[in-house]
């Protein structure tokens, strides 16, 4: 059902302001926006799905930009010191793709545009990385295309420390909407960007006053410009369909110190004699009628999908304009001292020697057998990595103790000075994980950054683009039980374990010990097309391992300890709880029941495993799976007849050891529950 707000017609202002514009003679660069327009409407009339308000609105701001600012070769959207051009607000892809479209990127030809949101084009609904090389992130969840920015701009900067202005020096533009602006991780992110004086980041915020349901007065009174001012960033406010304002606030935006928010003042589905400036142009096509009497009020004759020969010649033309400075660069780079680091780094290699501290540190504590918290595990790891992977940048959202994620010799990142490899990334956990894309993806660079676990659903929606974009970014969760104690139930994670096993490409990995550990880390940094999460804990654990040779936790999950005669009960734990399990199997070897016990760090990797290892592993006894969390999803590795010990509802505060205790997460439980399965009780 159409709501008031799609019926309603364009306010007065808009159509008097529309007709002024509409009435002045069109120039060159006016047509060539309304190529962009045309093409928009075309693709989504096609599709009968998509939103043409953005691209009609911000062509001519588009334009601009593209014509005359961004940085870039069309014929290489690959090369490493491109501007980045982000749009935030996805949902105005069509806007995207008619742009990579004109200026001549191979693979978006006109027949993909005629595919727009069908099924494998690289026009789909919303921008995807991977689906075109010039996308350069995945958007449409509004405000993560602006954070990832940031995490751009950044990343730009930080590689520009290591290798110097001849090899980086280049900007990070984006287009925001007012929902953009609205979400809370723009906020963050923003706040993050003017406290670093990100200045080579310039947001260009599609200022047209209306969202979903209407004007955005229905929902927020903030003055955008004032907040971002507040932020440390530098302002303006223009008509978004002048190009001579629109050109000089975009040079302004060059020479600012700060990073730059230029307000657009647009009119949504601009051209549109009945949708301009009404939500109505928002998300649907418009009509064959209005699509026809919007071209026409644009002056546009040209047939659905066709550019005329003097406007396609002028867009080709915008799309060669990077390929001098584009040669020039690849000449510096042949030459370039740090070359073969730089191209190291982009192609994502690790370097030879970095597993050499890492395999001495294993051999170690498989000797020494400490007693230590998985975070303390971590931070050994880190120390053994760090220096040998220049790239590993860290990071933490104001825990950087807790999460024990800084090692020595890491220098920090601080506003102007880049050279550091630590980022203190302040109490925004989501800006935290969308900036990490952002580094991720400027290439050269892997990031991790630590929160407690329980607040990894503070930063899940950053995680999630991380896991669809196929990014490796590595995310420490220290904390991850009623382990933590005292703090109690609001930080005691539960449901986290299921709910990020349920995340589609996420390895998630919850070590038992150090080896483990030191196994999850090199996993994930190995992987290279995906993100890991690091789920450690608070309190100390044994060390369990005294193999090293192999990395077993690249398995997912295998028997630590084997039942001393044939199995009669397989107990699967994972993390703090395995230790538990070996103390359980030892009452139990003690009453002549004979337990196995299954480390299972990693559900993914142990899903990926044959069913002969997985069958093997697991056994044909009776199931035991003990976890300090809900049992959400246990029942694919217990079975039907499995018995699963483990949280059934928040947790409480208190001493850990006496939470374990009253919760029943204890060896006793477990040999109990053993005794009573085989009847033996
Ligand atoms: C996180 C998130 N919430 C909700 C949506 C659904 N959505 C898509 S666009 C939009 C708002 C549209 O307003 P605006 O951002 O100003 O875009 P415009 O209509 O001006 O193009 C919403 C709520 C979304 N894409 N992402
Ligand atoms: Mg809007």
């Amino acid at each position: 059902m159409a709501s008031p707000a799609e019926t309603s017609s364009p306010p007065d202002d808009v159509i008097a302001r529309q007709a002024a514009l509409l009435a002045r003679p069109p120039t060159l660069e006016r047509r060539m926006a309304n190529a962009i327009r045309a093409l928009a409407i075309d693709a989504v009339e096609r599709a009968n799905s998509g939103h043409p308000g953005l691209p009609l609105g911000m062509a001519d701001v588009a334009t601009v930009l593209w014509t005359r600012f961004l940085k870039f070769d069309a014929a290489d959207p690959r090369w490493p010191d491109r501007d980045r051009f982000v749009l935030s607000a996805g949902h105005g892809s069509m806007l995207l793709y008619a742009l990579l479209h004109l200026t001549g990127h191979a693979g978006m030809g006109m027949d993909v545009l005629e595919r727009f949101r069908q099924l494998h084009s690289a026009a789909a609904g919303h921008p995807e990385y991977g689906a075109h090389p010039a996308i350069e992130t995945t958007t449409g969840p509004l405000g993560q295309g602006i954070a990832t920015a940031v995490g751009m701009a950044l990343g730009e900067r930080m590689l520009a420390a290591r290798f110097g202005r001849s090899l980086v020096d280049h900007r990070t533009w984006v287009i925001a909407s007012d929902g953009d602006l609205m979400e809370g991780i723009s906020h963050e992110a923003a706040s993050l960007a003017g406290h670093l004086r990100l200045d080579k980041l310039t947001v260009l915020y599609d200022d047209n006053h209306i969202s979903i349901d209407g004007a955005t007065r229905l929902a927020t009174s903030d003055d955008a410009l004032k907040r971002f001012a507040a932020y440390g960033w530098a302002t303006k406010r223009i008509d978004g369909h002048d190009p001579a304002q629109i050109a000089a606030a975009l040079s302004f935006a060059m020479r600012s110190k700060k990073p730059t928010l230029i307000a657009c003042r647009t009119i949504i589905g601009f051209g549109s004699p009945h949708k301009a400036g009404t939500s109505g142009a928002h998300g649907a096509a418009l009509g064959a009628a209005e699509a026809a009497a919007t071209k026409a009020a644009l002056g546009w004759t040209a047939a659905p999908f066709t550019v005329p020969e003097d406007l396609a010649q002028a867009w080709q033309e915008a799309g060669g304009r990077g390929a001098t400075p584009r040669r020039a660069w690849l000449k510096r780079a042949t030459r370039h001292p740090q070359r073969a680091e730089f191209e190291r780094t982009l192609a994502g290699r690790l370097p030879d020697n970095w597993l050499e501290k890492l395999a001495a540190l294993k051999a170690e504590i498989a000797e020494s057998k400490p007693k230590l918290a998985t975070r303390q595990s971590s931070q050994k790891v880190l120390e053994a990595l760090v220096p040998l992977v220049p790239e590993l940048i860290g990071g933490s959202a104001d825990l950087t103790g807790s999460n024990l994620t800084r090692v020595k010799d890491m220098a920090e990142v601080a506003p102007g000075q880049f050279a550091g490899r630590y980022l203190h990334f302040g109490i925004r956990e989501h800006a935290m994980a969308a900036a990490m894309n952002g580094l991720a993806l400027s290439g050269g660079l892997i990031p991790y950054g630590g929160t407690f676990f329980v607040f990894s659903d503070y930063l899940r929606p950053a995680l999630r683009l991380a896991a669809l974009m196929h990014l490796r970014v590595i995310h420490v969760l220290t904390h991850d039980s009623i382990g933590l104690g005292e703090d109690g139930p609001t930080h005691q994670a539960v449901e986290h374990l299921a709910s990020l096993r349920a995340m589609p490409n996420l390895l998630v990995f919850r070590p038992a010990d150090t080896i483990e550990t030191a196994e999850s880390f090199e996993l994930a940094l190995r992987r290279s097309d995906g993100p890991s999460a690091l789920v450690l804990c608070r309190q100390s654990l044994p060390t369990l391992r005294a193999d090293v040779t192999e990395n077993r936790t690249a398995r997912g999950a295998y028997v630590l300890a084997e039942a001393a005669s044939a199995r009669q009960a397989t107990l699967i734990a994972s993390g703090s709880e395995v230790a538990i399990a070996m103390a359980a199997r030892e009452t139990l070897a003690a009453q002549g029941i004979a337990a196995a016990v299954v480390s299972l760090p990693c559900w993914e990797l142990f899903a990926q495993q044959d069913a002969a290892y997985q069958a093997e592993t697991l056994g044909t006894a009776p199931r035991f799976g003990i976890e300090a969390a809900a049992g959400f999803g246990w029942e694919r590795w217990l079975g039907p007849d499995g018995v699963f010990i483990g949280m059934a509802g928040f947790g409480a505060s208190a001493p850990y050891e006496e939470l374990y205790r009253h919760f029943g997460i204890t060896a006793e439980a477990l040999v109990h529950a053993v005794q009573k399965r085989l009847a033996l009780h």
